[in-house]
């Protein structure tokens, strides 16, 4: 049984988040990593990855006939990223408070990108934007059986169902 209140309904809600290749290379992935797990989220997936072109675009699929475009792609595809699912309640609006806004200029300290960042190009991270997206993104990154269920000893403390 849960303590908690009924507005939890969404506490399964999870969000792609995917450290980047110069966030890979700048060994930012543990401090990264133990933001959400401090946070308080829980991590169901995780692996590392070259990515390809054929990936990026339908990850990118609304980006494709940016300007920017080709150099997106060459920047996601210089080297591996760390992709990851995160799982809790309203997962996807607070990973993204916790990322901060795009461009690392508009970027809060305290996000992600507004303490590791300064340019657009190199931001660090990826973070889902909707809980539609999120579930496009992970079904595209993931394999079903990558993503596990398991139950935290203390669900009832950290707010999980
Ligand atoms: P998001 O990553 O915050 O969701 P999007 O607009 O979806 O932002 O853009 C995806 C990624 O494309 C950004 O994180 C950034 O790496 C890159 N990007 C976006 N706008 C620009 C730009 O104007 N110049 C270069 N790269 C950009």
């Amino acid at each position: 049984s849960c303590l908690f209140p009924s507005d939890l309904a969404g506490v399964r809600e999870r969000t792609l988040i995917a450290v980047k290749p110069d966030g890979v290379q700048r060994r930012l992935v543990g401090q990264i990593i133990q933001r959400f797990e401090l946070r308080g989220f829980k991590l169901v997936g995780l692996k590392m990855l070259q990515v390809s072109e054929d990936l990026l675009s339908r990850h990118y699929s609304q980006l494709t006939g940016k300007p920017f475009y080709p150099d997106l792609v060459k920047y996601m595809t210089s080297g591996p990223v760390v992709v990851m699912v995160w799982e809790g309640y309203n997962a996807v609006q607070t990973s993204r408070a916790m990322v901060g806004l795009t461009n690392p200029a508009d970027a809060q300290a305290g996000t992600v990108r507004g303490d590791f960042s300064i340019h657009v190009s190199r931001n660090v991270v990826h973070a889902s934007d909707s809980p539609e997206g999120a579930q496009k993104e992970i079904q595209l990154w993931f394999q079903g059986q990558e993503l596990l269920n398991w139950d935290c000893c203390y669900h009832n403390i950290t707010c999980e169902l």
